[in-house]
C-alpha cells in the first residue's frame, strides 16, 4: 500500500500524486458514493484508492481538503475589489481556522498611496500582505518565498489575476491546459478545482468559474471571533457582540481610532446578515 495526494477528480477517477508517480485511480467501493476532493490524503493499492485519511479541513468553495494556507488576491483597479470582498473571503479563511495571506495583484496599475491606503486596514489588523504584479514581475519571488509546504488555495473574484499568478508560480497555463481539456472532455465546463505543483512539495489550487464571496455559514455569535484585531482587544464580556453594549472594548476603538472604522462597519452589516439567516440547525 502507498500513499498520495489527489490533485483532481474526474468523475469516477482521480488524478493523484504518489512520489515520483502521477497516475490515475479509481476510488474503490463506498469511497466512490462518499467523494473525493482535490487535497485528500489517499492511500493505494493497485489501481484503486482504498481508503481517505480524515481530512484537516475542508472548503466548499473552491472544494478543496486539506489546504495550509489562503491566498486571498485582491486589486485595486481592473476589478477595484471591495475591502467588503476581501473581509469576506479572510472570514472564510478565519472560519476553517486556515492561515490567509493578502495578494494585491496589479500594483502596476495603482499608486503606491491608494495601495497603501487600502492596505492599511489589513495590516493594522496584522495580516501578513505582499504586493505583486503578474505583469512587472513585482513581488513574485517574495510569494513564492512564503508558500509553506502543502497546499495554498486561490481565492478571489473573477479577473484579480489568480491563473496569472499560477502560471507565474508554476509555469502552468491554465488557460491553454482548460482548453486542451474541453477538447478531451466536450463542452461542459468543470468546477472542479484542480492542484498545480509548484516544487519542494507545494501545490496551489485554482479553479474555473467561481470564488465564495458568501459569508462562511457560521452563528452570528461566532463572528467577532473570526476579526483578529477585535481578538486582541480582549474585550471583557463574553459574547459581546461589539455592537451597543456599554463599555465594550471594540466600540472605544473604534472611537479612539485604534480600530479601522470601515473594518468595523461592514462587521456590522456582516453581523447583521448573519442574524437574519434562519437557523437551519434548530
Ligand atoms: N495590469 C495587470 N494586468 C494583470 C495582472 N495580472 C493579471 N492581469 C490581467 O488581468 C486579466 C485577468 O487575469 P486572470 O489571471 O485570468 O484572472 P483570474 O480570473 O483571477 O484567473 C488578464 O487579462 C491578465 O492578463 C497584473 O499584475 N497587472
Ligand atoms: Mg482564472
Ligand atoms: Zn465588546
Amino acid at each position: 500500500m502507498s500513499r498520495g495526494v489527489v490533485l483532481r477528480v474526474y468523475g469516477d477517477r482521480a488524478l493523484v500524486r504518489s512520489g515520483d508517480t502521477l497516475a490515475e485511480y479509481r476510488p474503490k467501493g463506498t469511497l466512490r458514493k462518499e467523494g473525493l476532493l482535490a487535497g485528500d490524503a489517499v492511500s493505494l493499492e493497485g489501481e484503486h484508492i482504498v481508503a481517505v485519511q480524515p481530512r484537516g479541513n475542508q472548503l466548499g468553495r473552491p472544494p478543496v481538503a486539506n489546504a495550509s494556507i489562503l491566498l486571498a488576491i485582491a486589486s485595486v483597479r481592473d476589478p477595484a475589489v471591495s475591502q467588503g470582498d476581501l473581509d469576506r473571503v479572510l472570514l472564510q479563511a478565519e472560519a476553517q481556522r486556515l492561515e490567509p495571506l493578502i495578494v494585491l495583484n496589479k500594483c502596476d496599475l495603482a499608486s503606491p498611496e491608494e495601495i497603501e491606503q487600502y492596505l492599511r486596514p489589513y495590516a493594522a489588523a496584522h495580516y501578513p500582505v505582499i504586493r505583486v504584479s503578474t505583469q512587472t514581475g513585482e513581488g513574485i519571488d517574495a510569494l513564492r518565498q512564503a508558500l509553506p509546504q502543502g497546499i495554498a488555495v486561490l481565492s478571489g473574484q473573477s479577473g484579480v489575476g489568480k491563473s496569472s499568478i499560477l502560471r507565474r508560480l508554476t509555469g502552468v497555463d491554465v488557460e491553454i491546459g482548460r482548453m486542451t481539456e474541453k477538447l478531451r472532455r466536450g463542452r461542459h465546463t468543470t468546477r472542479a478545482a484542480t492542484l498545480y505543483e509548484a516544487g519542494e512539495g507545494r501545490m496551489i489550487a485554482d479553479t474555473p468559474g467561481f470564488s465564495d464571496l458568501e459569508l462562511p455559514e457560521i452563528e452570528a455569535n461566532r463572528l467577532p471571533s473570526l476579526y483578529p484585531e477585535m481578538e486582541d482587544l480582549g474585550c471583557r464580556f463574553t459574547d459581546c457582540r461589539h455592537r451597543a453594549e456599554p463599555d465594550c472594548a471594540v466600540i472605544r476603538a473604534v472611537e479612539d481610532g485604534t480600530l479601522d472604522a470601515g473594518r468595523y462597519r461592514r462587521y456590522l452589516e456582516f453581523l447583521a446578515e448573519l442574524e437574519g439567516r434562519p437557523k437551519r440547525w434548530h
